[in-house]
C-alpha cells in the first residue's frame, strides 16, 4: 500500500480530538490527500458499535466482549476507510487504533498482550500505522479536561488506577518502539502543543512524500 498511517493515541482528554484537525490542515495545506477519521467508529456501523462501547450501561461488559467490539469495528473500519484510502495513497490521519486497545483493554482491564495480539494479527494482518503520535499528560489533568466537559461515558467513568494502566501501557510501548512512536507533551498550552506538532511536520510530509 503506497499511502501513509498516522496515529494518534493517549488518555482521556489528551486533545487527540483538538489538534487531529490541525495537523489534517497542516498537512493538506501542504497538497496532501488526507483522510481524517477515528476509532471506535469511522463508518456508520462502526459508529455503532462505538455507541455500544461508550454508553454507560447497568449491565457490566466482560472484557472480552469489550475486546472484540472493539476488533468488529476496526475491521469494518479497516476494509471500508483505511485499507482503500492507504491503496489509493492517501495520509490517514485516525485518532486512536490499536495502541488504544494495548493501553485500554491491555493496561487498563488486564488482558493480556497475547490475547489482544492474537486479534491484532487475525483483524489487520501485517498492517500497523507507520508513525503514531501519543498525546501523554498526567492522568489527573486529562480527566478535569474529559470532566470540564459534563456526562462521563463508560471509559472516563473508570477509576485512576484503570487510567493509570492506560498511560503506563502506552508510555511502554513507545519505549518498547521508539522509531515508530513520537510523544508529544499534551499538558502544554495548547499554542505549545501545536508549536510541537508544527516541529513534526517536516518529518511527516516526508514520510508522506516517500
Ligand atoms: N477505546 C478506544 C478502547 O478502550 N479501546 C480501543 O481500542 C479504542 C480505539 C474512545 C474511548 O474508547 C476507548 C478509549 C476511549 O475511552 P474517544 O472520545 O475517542 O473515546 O476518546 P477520548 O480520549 O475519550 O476523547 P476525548 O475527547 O476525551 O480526548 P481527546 O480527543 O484527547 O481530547 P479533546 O481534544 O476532546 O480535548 C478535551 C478537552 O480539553 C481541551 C479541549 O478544548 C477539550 O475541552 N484541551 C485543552 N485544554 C487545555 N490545554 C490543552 N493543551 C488542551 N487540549 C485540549
Amino acid at each position: 500500500m503506497s499511502g501513509l498511517f498516522i496515529t494518534l493515541e493517549g488518555p482521556e482528554g489528551a486533545g487527540k480530538s483538538t489538534n487531529r484537525e490541525y495537523l489534517a490542515e497542516q498537512l493538506r495545506a501542504a497538497g496532501l490527500d488526507v483522510v481524517l477519521t477515528r476509532e471506535p467508529g469511522g463508518t456508520p456501523l462502526a459508529e455503532g458499535i462505538r455507541e455500544l462501547l461508550l454508553a454507560p450501561c447497568d449491565e457490566v461488559m466482560h472484557a472480552d466482549t469489550e475486546l472484540l467490539l472493539v476488533f468488529a469495528a476496526r475491521a469494518q473500519h479497516l476494509a471500508r476507510v483505511i485499507r482503500p484510502a492507504l491503496e489509493r495513497g492517501a495520509v490517514v490521519l485516525c485518532d486512536r487504533f490499536t495502541d488504544a486497545t494495548y493501553a485500554y483493554q491491555g493496561g487498563g482491564r488486564g488482558l493480556s498482550v497475547a490475547r489482544i495480539g492474537a486479534l491484532e494479527e487475525f483483524v489487520q494482518g501485517d498492517l500497523r500505522p507507520d508513525l503514531t503520535l501519543i498525546f501523554d499528560l498526567p492522568v489527573e489533568v486529562g480527566l478535569a479536561r474529559a470532566s470540564a466537559r459534563g456526562r462521563l461515558d463508560r471509559f472516563e467513568q473508570e477509576g485512576r488506577a484503570f487510567f493509570d494502566g492506560v498511560r503506563s501501557a502506552y508510555l511502554a510501548r513507545a519505549g518498547a518502539e521508539p522509531q515508530r512512536y513520537r510523544i508529544v507533551d499534551a499538558a502544554q498550552p495548547l499554542v505549545q502543543v501545536q508549536r510541537a506538532l508544527d516541529g513534526l511536520l517536516p518529518e511527516l510530509l516526508g514520510l508522506a512524500r516517500g
